[in-house]
């Protein structure tokens, strides 16, 4: 057979604490993880002496830190607000660390406010596995009777009006409450947490930031961070939106092709890179997800391989990796071809999983369980050495 480059395969461990050990994580057949400093508050340079510091840790367990995520970007630069510039500046050291210390794949996502959100995180399945859930109904409820923000019953047609008004009917206090906390409580990953107040405020300050004026942000912030990023040989890899859609009034620049075409063509670089999440791009039905792969293939440097299931209503829900709306046969072929004319392996995750057998009683990170995850793997790599195999060795 002759040489060929296959997938890097790692998982993300949330550090020291995150239930999910480095053991079990090399017990899955990883070689790698998917790590940040959460310690770290959001804005603040990463020193080398703690990077160094987590980076022993994840070797002496036998495996390699392969790509952060993420690196938050301050919501001051997405905003602009007086005094950003030092966080930008503190996101050049970041970089700059970080390659010092041998590790070149950062992630980062530019949403307003929230990372990614869900609605419902323990969404029983026909299996009787867990899933989570975007329910368009439990959203516009949050948006219109619990957050009560301004002119929102505007964003939503009358019959989304009225599903959520039937949906929050129905609903306990106890189940409103959970509704608000997975929202603006922030899921695992996202590094900011809210109260309700604290939440309509930092909307807030998004009230006179268009789409246009958030893409020139992220432009600007590309434009600072780049440069650096490729004289040091890092790249830098943006996260898509999850859900690839505009959310409470706020704006989103990175749910579709387009939108990657404006922010490759304002920062040539390769450094100027795309972590390719089949999860999030693909709750669109406009996303072609395997044209989007050849389109910018070149570009990718860290994928996310998951699947999702969307309704007419507007909702969606996580698949088994290989089921739902991704044509993950297709996407893997693809990204096998491109890793082969690039000659480079492109570290990949199973992004989430179920919560399944023993993990059902157990607290984990929602969407980050160890068993969903090792199930959604375990696909994957079949999948992939079965393309192969095909391609290579008949
Ligand atoms: C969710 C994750 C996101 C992702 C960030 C990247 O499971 O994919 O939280 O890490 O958006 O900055």
């Amino acid at each position: 057979m002759p040489e060929f480059f296959s997938m890097i395969q790692t998982m993300r461990w949330f550090g020291p604490s995150d239930p999910v050990s480095l053991s079990d994580i090399r017990q899955a057949g990883c070689s790698g993880v998917v790590t940040a400093l959460h310690h770290i508050p959001n804005g603040s340079v990463w020193t080398k002496e703690e990077i160094l510091k987590r980076k022993n840790e994840i070797e002496a367990a036998g495996l390699k830190w392969n790509v952060v995520e993420s690196v938050p970007v301050h919501e001051d630069i997405k905003t602009q607000s007086k005094g950003f510039e030092k966080y930008l500046t503190n996101y050049q050291e970041t970089i700059r660390n970080l390659s010092a210390c041998g590790i070149n794949i950062i992630t980062y996502n530019f949403m307003p406010v929230l990372d990614w959100t869900r609605t419902d995180l323990a969404y029983t399945v026909a299996d009787g596995s867990k899933a989570l859930r975007f329910e368009k109904a439990a959203f516009v409820a949050f948006d219109t009777l619990i957050l009560k923000r301004q002119n929102s019953l505007s964003d939503y047609s009358a019959k989304e009006i009225d599903a959520a008004e039937k949906k929050f009917a129905a609903m306990t206090a106890e189940e409103k409450r959970q509704l608000e906390r997975n929202i603006i409580a922030g899921l695992p990953g996202s590094e900011e947490s809210f109260t309700l107040k604290q939440f309509q405020d930092c909307l807030d300050t998004y009230k006179n930031i268009d789409a246009n004026a958030l893409r020139e942000h992220l432009i600007y912030f590309l434009k600072a961070v780049t440069p650096i990023a490729e004289e040091c040989g890092v790249k830098l890899v943006i996260h898509p939106d999850d859900p690839p859609f505009p959310i409470l009034g706020l704006p989103r620049v990175v749910s579709t092709a387009p939108d990657l075409e404006a922010l490759f063509a304002a920062v040539p670089s390769n450094s100027n890179g795309l972590c390719f999440c089949t999860g999030s791009f693909g709750v669109r039905p406009d996303n072609d997800l395997v044209e989007m792969v050849k389109r910018f293939g070149e570009r990718i440097h860290f994928i996310h391989l998951r699947s999702t299931k969307r309704n007419e209503a507007g909702d969606f829900y996580e698949d088994n990796h290989l089921e739902g709306d991704v044509n993950m046969y297709g996407v893997v072929k693809e990204i096998i071809r491109i890793m082969q004319k690039r000659k480079f392996s492109i570290p990949m995750r199973p992004d989430h999983g179920h919560q399944m057998l023993d993990d059902l009683n157990k607290k984990t990170n929602p969407g980050y369980s160890g068993i969903g995850r090792l199930r959604g793997l375990a696909e994957l790599r079949g999948l992939e050495i079965g393309i192969m195999r095909s391609i290579f060795q008949e």
